[in-house]
């Protein structure tokens, strides 16, 4: 890291010559910047399928799942980071042998009061996961170089019809 710099800063367009009035500096983060938040959280969800809990999501093991009930018209989950971070990434990993294609049309908010109405149209959109997902796809990364204050992460699927279906989350901000 360069001396006295807690930040790196880009300079966007360079080298593309594009006029200077499209230029602006914006944070990214390298590794040593972020933290993982997330893991072993509060969460919240809508409904579930008997034994799968919303906590699943966030136990640091990719084997257990939450799993939302059946006919619920857009399920969701929710993970309180315990405080206002800025965060810069979101990694998802869906269920993987089983339905993986239940994963699609995905939309990821945050926000910074809690809301357990599944309705999160008043958190900022972070990232849309806009296809059908499929196992060789891996862990979903979501991230966004100019980084969001939030506290709560949303994850909700804005097509109906299907269960959503999450192994594990993590959420990096910056220390
Ligand atoms: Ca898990």
């Amino acid at each position: 890291m360069l001396s006295g710099s807690s930040e790196w800063c880009v300079l966007g367009g360079e080298g593309s010559g594009v006029d200077s009035s499209a230029v602006t500096f914006v944070t990214v983060a390298t590794p040593d910047m972020l933290q993982e938040v997330a893991r072993g959280r509060d969460t919240y969800a809508c409904q579930e399928w008997p034994d799968y809990i919303p906590a699943h999501g966030v136990d640091g093991d990719n084997t257990t799942m939450s799993h939302s009930a059946e006919n619920l018209q857009y399920p969701w989950w929710l993970v309180d980071l315990g405080q206002i971070r800025l965060v810069h990434q979101v990694k998802i990993l869906p269920r993987q042998a089983v339905y993986p294609e239940r994963f699609n049309n995905v939309e990821i908010r945050v926000g910074v009061e809690l809301d357990t109405s599944g309705n999160f149209s008043s958190y900022r959109l972070f990232s849309f996961y806009d296809r059908v997902y499929t196992a060789d796809q891996g862990v979903l990364s979501c991230y966004r170089r100019d980084a969001v204050d939030a506290r709560y992460i949303s994850i909700k699927r804005v097509t109906s019809g299907e269960i959503l279906q999450i192994l594990e989350v993590e959420v990096f901000a910056f220390v």
